[in-house]
């Protein structure tokens, strides 16, 4: 089976019933989640905020294509209250974010992808320490690649 990173993240609200209703929904329309990592508490980066983010990553296995599983997963943002991503360029606080970070196939090959849509590797994954802390308790060999 492929396995697919995701970094998941909430500023906003209850964080962590916004973080357990997105691993229910997760669990139900992406694929089994195999790995969690703690929640960490993280101050917000690349925009100002009084409202402190908890963070976490998980790894999923899942029968859906990297495309697939994007859509899937802004369903499930939306679903969860989630409008809009950014606000003249700026990120805005947000009751949850779900972001993938890289694809993994059944034969082991990380998924490289450049569309507007997507990209994998996530392309700003390696300096957000929100996303490498995390990935790096459920997957080291991905963050010392
Ligand atoms: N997500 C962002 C921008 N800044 N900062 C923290 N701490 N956590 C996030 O999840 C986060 C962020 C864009 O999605
Ligand atoms: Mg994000
Ligand atoms: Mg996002």
């Amino acid at each position: 089976m492929p396995a697919l990173y995701l970094s998941l993240g909430t500023n906003l609200g209850d964080r962590q019933k916004n973080l357990d209703c997105a691993l229910t929904l997760i669990a139900e329309r992406v694929g089994t989640v195999v790995c969690a990592s703690d929640r960490i508490e993280t101050q917000p980066w690349g925009f100002v905020s009084d409202n402190s983010f908890l963070n976490m990553a998980v790894k999923v296995e899942t029968g859906l294509s990297p495309i697939e599983a994007l859509h899937t997963t802004q369903a499930i943002e939306r679903e969860l209250g989630r409008s809009e991503k950014t606000v003249d360029g700026q990120y805005q606080d947000r009751l949850i974010d779900i972001d993938l970070l890289m694809y993994i196939t059944a034969d082991a090959i990380p998924v490289r992808l450049d569309t507007p849509e997507l990209t994998l590797p996530h392309p700003l994954m390696r300096q957000r320490e929100f996303v490498m802390k995390p990935l790096g308790q459920i997957a080291p060999e991905l963050v010392n690649m």
